[in-house]
């Protein structure tokens, strides 16, 4: 079935932005031959900070902890569609799902990788989800009753990440940003993937039209409480924002993807749970309801509908995997004492 996908419009410019960052950053690494600066100058001439380079310990710290939450939640967020891998409906539909949280699984990796190089090991890592020490997004303790949650996560759940994400290709850390442009491009082909999918359900029976209603129904809120707490109560915002990671406030970013979101609602006949979204024509957005800030504490916390089955599956999966990290370990030990000896021969 064609899709329209004019609805998908705010994803093609958020697109553009990312090529646009892309293209900064290969501007700052040509700069950045120039010879070394203060980390202030840095900064302050919009260039990226590069992991030799002298930086503050708060920043550091601040970025061990972001990106270390970014990758948890891209590996505990495999979790609630990986549930639907066996069940999809076609063929099709579970080759691009498990293309999908396959995905995810990789953009994890190169978080890991970009929190590795603030001088943080994997496995510190590992064990600070492990133990709760560190937390992931709340949007994964939500679960995923019928397939149309799997359509209605590609369009609002990876839709939220990519506006999230789009202004951190542009984050003055340089492996953090380059991960962020690879990580959003396949982002962008997450959220139409399920805009597709949910646009075929509310094109079918009465009772498909029902359950991806019920979807967007149930996943509204808790999208927009991936954006984190109001500005007003965000710890680390002044902060980041100062230094550059952060590039917009969560409330702006949270406005930005209401206003994406309204069109394509329409476009897929479906209704947003909101009875006082409006268009504002002085404030030129939509005015919306707030989703509820103390449930997202309370998910957080671990209280949500699936934080322990999310953690309790995590950690037999890592318990599962011990034989791989001892085989690749061992692997990498016997391929180093090779090179040695052709060295020394
Ligand atoms: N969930 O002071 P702020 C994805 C915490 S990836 C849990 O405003 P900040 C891909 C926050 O950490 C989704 N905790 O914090 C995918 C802090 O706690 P702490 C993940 C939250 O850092 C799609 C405290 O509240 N994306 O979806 C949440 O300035 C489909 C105070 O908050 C990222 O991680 C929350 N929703 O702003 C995968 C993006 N909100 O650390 C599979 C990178 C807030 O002091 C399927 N991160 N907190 O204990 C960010 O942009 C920022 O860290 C924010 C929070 C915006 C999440």
């Amino acid at each position: 079935m064609e899709t329209p996908l004019p609805g998908v419009a705010g994803a093609d410019s958020l697109l553009g932005e990312v090529e646009e960052a892309e293209a900064a950053l290969r501007a700052a690494a040509d700069r950045a031959l120039d010879g070394p600066a203060s980390f202030d100058a840095v900064i302050a001439a919009d260039q990226k900070i590069e992991p030799r380079d002298m930086m503050p310990d708060a920043y550091r710290a601040g970025l061990v902890r972001q990106i270390a939450q970014h990758a948890h939640s891209e590996i505990i967020g495999m979790q609630p569609e990986g549930n639907w891998i066996s069940r999809a409906p076609t063929l099709r539909r579970k080759a691009i799902l498990l293309a999908k949280v396959q995905d995810e699984a990789g953009h994890g990796l190169y978080l890991y990788a970009a929190a590795e190089t603030l001088g943080v090991s994997r496995e510190e890592l590992d064990q600070a989800l492990l133990t709760g020490k560190q937390k992931y997004s709340s949007i994964f303790n939500y679960p995923t009753l019928s397939w149309a949650d799997v359509g209605a996560i590609g369009w609002l759940v990876d839709g939220a990440a990519i506006v999230n994400q789009v202004p951190l290709c542009r984050c003055s850390y340089g492996p953090y940003a380059r991960a962020m442009i690879r990580v959003c491009k396949e982002e962008s082909f997450h959220q139409r993937q399920g805009y597709q999918s949910l646009y075929v359900l509310a094109q079918g029976t009465p009772e498909q039209r029902a359950m991806a209603q019920d979807a967007v129904d149930r996943w509204w809120y808790p999208s927009l409480a991936m954006f984190g707490p109001p500005d007003a109560d965000s710890t680390h915002s002044a902060q980041s924002m100062a230094w550059k990671v952060k590039r917009f406030s969560n409330d702006e970013l949270r406005q930005r993807f209401v206003d994406m979101c309204v069109p394509q609602a329409e476009i897929l006949g479906l209704t947003l749970p909101d009875p006082d979204l409006r268009w504002n024509d002085e404030r030129g957005h939509y005015d919306y309801t707030s989703p509820d800030f103390d449930e997202l504490m309370r998910v957080v916390k671990g209280d949500g509908p699936c934080n322990r089955q999310r953690m309790a599956h995590r950690n037999r999966a890592y318990a599962d995997g011990a034989w791989v990290r001892e085989a690749s370990a061992a692997y990498a030990a016997k391929q180093q004492s090779k090179r040695k000896e052709l060295v020394t021969a």
